[in-house]
């Protein structure tokens, strides 16, 4: 089995190479950013054919250190995308962050491979338009977001998108997303107007990358979560609720029409998710320690605030509204936390700032993909969250 990884040297990458390790599959191409000094050992370990670095400059340096190794070094956007040209895969694991990962997923659809999604991102900007590829070159998407594979488990691998669609709405009520509720859960609106970058990528449980624990924080990922499940499982988003499940044990659950409730557990690793998204629809052995339910906590369940925390609500307005709306949700979403991240906003800004560019921004419906990423450059380009 082929696999490549994308964003190989984040937190998801670094996992998936630990499954591909454990389940001794071949990495033939991988993707990084800028941090040439892991990517270099990754490089070494995993042996790929052909690998890309978004950062043209760090290509360059990788390149020098890797000269006396028979692999392609590919740089930039355009880089990452030749990987699927110099090489072939049978599974593409998307952990690329936010709507940087957008066209590496088309191009693997294109090639009617097996995705392994991590990157929400693309879901919410463009959800509609990569399904359609996805469904005209054969390819399927594989949730990797831990509470997606939960549903995806629980569906017991009947994934509606590919199969019998109705069949499955007729049997589900609702999808219940759980929740740590992020860093500032139990704060108030007063609480929030001092708290920095530092305090919101304290996450309770999960060790993630910064823009992913920040989105944690405002429940915004929550909400991007409600536009990828829509997505993924052909619901509305009034059969989609959310419920704060602080200790992260259970990571999701179905409810079928009779009132029975099925939820997928385990201590909070990504591990099992990657590793079901790249063995679907086997399973096989993992290092994820199993759950020892006598000395497990108490498990709590509590109703978010959307007072304080409006994200999610406005992303199921963005998910009813659809067409361009995602793209404006996303690009005004990551220029916001990057903006918190550097200490020029607060906290509360970030969540008024995506709202403020969704009243701006006219809907376009039926978007392509090029119209998406056109509305998320114009964004990025005359908007400033400070
Ligand atoms: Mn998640």
């Amino acid at each position: 089995m082929n696999i490549t990884v994308l964003g190989s040297t984040g937190s998801i990458g670094t996992q998936t190479l630990d499954c591909a390790e454990n389940l001794g599959l071949n990495v033939v191409a991988m993707s990084a950013g800028k941090n040439y000094d892991l990517f270099e050992m990754q490089i070494r370990k995993f042996k790929p054919k052909a690998v890309a670095m978004s950062d043209k400059q760090a290509a360059e340096k990788l390149k020098e250190r890797i000269r006396d190794l028979p692999v392609s070094v590919f740089s930039g956007e355009e880089g990452i995308l030749r990987l699927f040209e110099e090489t072939q895969c049978d599974i593409c694991v998307n952990g690329i962050v936010g709507v940087a990962g957008l066209r590496p997923t088309v191009a693997a659809a294109k090639k009617g491979v097996r995705i392994a999604l991590a990157n929400k991102e693309n879901l919410v900007v463009a959800g509609d338009a990569i399904k359609k590829i996805c469904k005209e070159n054969g390819a399927e998407i594989i949730p990797v977001d831990s509470e997606h594979s939960a549903i995806f488990q629980c569906l017991n691998g009947i994934c509606p998108t590919e199969n019998d669609i109705g069949s499955i709405q007729s049997k589900i009520r609702r999808l219940i997303l759980t929740a740590s509720g992020g860093a500032f859960y139990g704060k108030t609106t007063a609480d929030l107007h001092n708290v920095t970058a530092s305090d919101a990528l304290l996450h309770p449980t999960w060790k993630m990358g910064s823009k992913i624990t920040v989105d944690c924080a405002t429940l915004m990922n929550k909400g991007f979560e409600i536009i990828e499940a829509a997505k993924l499982f052909d619901v509305s988003s009034e059969k989609i609720d959310v419920v704060i499940h602080r200790e992260s044990i259970i990571h999701s659950m179905i409810e079928f029409v009779d009132s029975s409730v099925l939820a997928q557990m385990s201590l909070p690793d990504m591990r099992i998710a990657i590793q079901y998204a790249l063995t679907f629809p086997k399973r096989a052995e993992s290092p994820v320690i199993p759950l020892d339910f006598t000395s497990l906590p108490p498990l709590t369940f509590a109703k978010p605030d959307y007072e304080t925390f409006r994200a999610p609500l406005l992303c199921r307005q963005v998910l009813r509204t659809g067409g361009s709306c995602g793209a404006v949700l996303n690009a005004s979403n990551e220029i916001a936390v990057e903006a918190f991240l550097q200490n020029r906003i607060n906290f509360l800004h970030i969540t008024d700032f995506v709202e403020k560019m969704l009243d701006k921004y006219p809907v376009v419906s039926e978007a392509t993909i090029d119209e998406l990423l056109e509305t998320d450059k114009k964004i990025r380009l005359e908007e400033r969250p400070d």
